[in-house]
């Protein structure tokens, strides 16, 4: 098997939550670091547009989003075994609810001022540049005058999950489905991190013992082996790879045509386009074939909840 390859950057919640999934699968990783703040030209040349982080890579297929990643890398590698995979209740239900509401939720808890953005980095000038660089589709959730208006209610229903979570947590004394953990672990872990991160609320966990102690096994599993590669050498790895034929039959949609030109963007935030050929309708799958002179043949694999398909125009 080719290497894995992430592309993050070690403030994303989003890769944390991948992080901390490697660490549970003990798994030996290849770690892209890409800047927080774009431009990230390679990698949206390997992805054709697409601007969230983190993206998967093995060999010449990219897998986008954390809800299509896990399943992928637990497929391929099945131990330690996750509780609740295919159509389990609450790893479906976990992570619609949790994400990206869970996110925008804790936005206005860690940045309660314009100075807890500041503690987000050791750099002033980079948080500026941050917020400049997100506001076009985050607006809403890093605008502190705006935070501290929904600094209420957003504490009200933090409060309202995490009593829902240390309850749940309470009767199983290891995970949200039993003695392993499951995806909506995962989910649902990874804006708690976030929330912690500098200048750490602490507080606001108190009272919800059961969800900390959690915090911290899943925190144990640490980030497994990952080891260095730069943006061009995995750029270089997806060159000299041929994208994998999609195994399985396709089991068809009537309205979406394989060998047809589709555009497929998400449809929450960051909403940049990617175009190719739909080679692949799979039950939670997309998969669109892509030709690049430089990079050759590429399969980019899509989640299908949480993501609009249309035709180019
Ligand atoms: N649903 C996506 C959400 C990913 C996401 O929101 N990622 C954030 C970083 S944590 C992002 O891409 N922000 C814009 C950027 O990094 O340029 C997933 O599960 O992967």
């Amino acid at each position: 098997l080719p290497d894995i390859i992430l592309y993050h950057y070690p403030e994303t919640p989003f890769g944390e939550k991948i992080r901390k999934f490697l660490g549970y699968k003990r798994l030996e990783w290849r770690s892209a670091l890409v800047p927080l703040i774009r431009p990230r030209p390679l990698l949206e040349k390997l992805t054709g547009g697409n601007r969230r982080i983190p993206v998967l890579q093995i060999g010449a297929d990219i897998y986008l989003d954390t809800n299509l990643i896990l399943p992928v890398i637990d497929r391929l590698f099945p131990n330690p075994p996750l509780a609740g995979t295919d159509g389990d209740p609450l790893s479906t239900a976990i992570p619609l609810w949790f994400e990206p509401r869970m996110f925008m939720t804790v936005n206005p808890l860690r940045f309660q001022s314009r100075n807890d953005m500041t503690l987000m980095g050791s750099d002033p000038q980079r948080t500026t540049d941050f917020v400049a660089e997100r506001a076009p589709f985050m607006a809403s959730m890093l605008d502190t005058s705006k935070l501290r208006d929904h600094f209420p209610a957003a504490a009200f229903g933090f409060r309202q999950l995490m009593t829902l979570l240390d309850r749940r947590l309470l009767a199983t004394r290891g995970f949200l489905g039993g003695d392993f953990p499951s995806p909506a672990d995962f989910s649902a872990y990874h804006p708690i991190w976030w929330l912690l991160q500098p200048p750490a609320h602490e507080e606001i966990l108190e009272g919800f013992d059961n969800v900390r102690a959690w915090l911290q096994r899943i925190g144990n599993f640490g980030d497994g082996k990952p080891s260095p590669i730069s943006v061009e050498d995995a750029f270089e790895h997806a060159r000299m790879a041929e994208p994998v034929p999609p195994g399985t039959p396709p089991a068809g949609d009537a309205r979406l045509k394989l060998g047809s030109l589709y555009r497929i963007a998400p449809n929450d935030y960051g909403k940049d386009p990617v175009e190719g050929t739909l080679v692949h309708v799979g039950e939670n799958e997309l998969t669109l074939a892509r030709e690049h002179e430089e990079l050759g043949r590429v399969h980019i694999h899509f989640p299908r909840w949480g993501y609009t398909v249309s035709l180019p125009s």
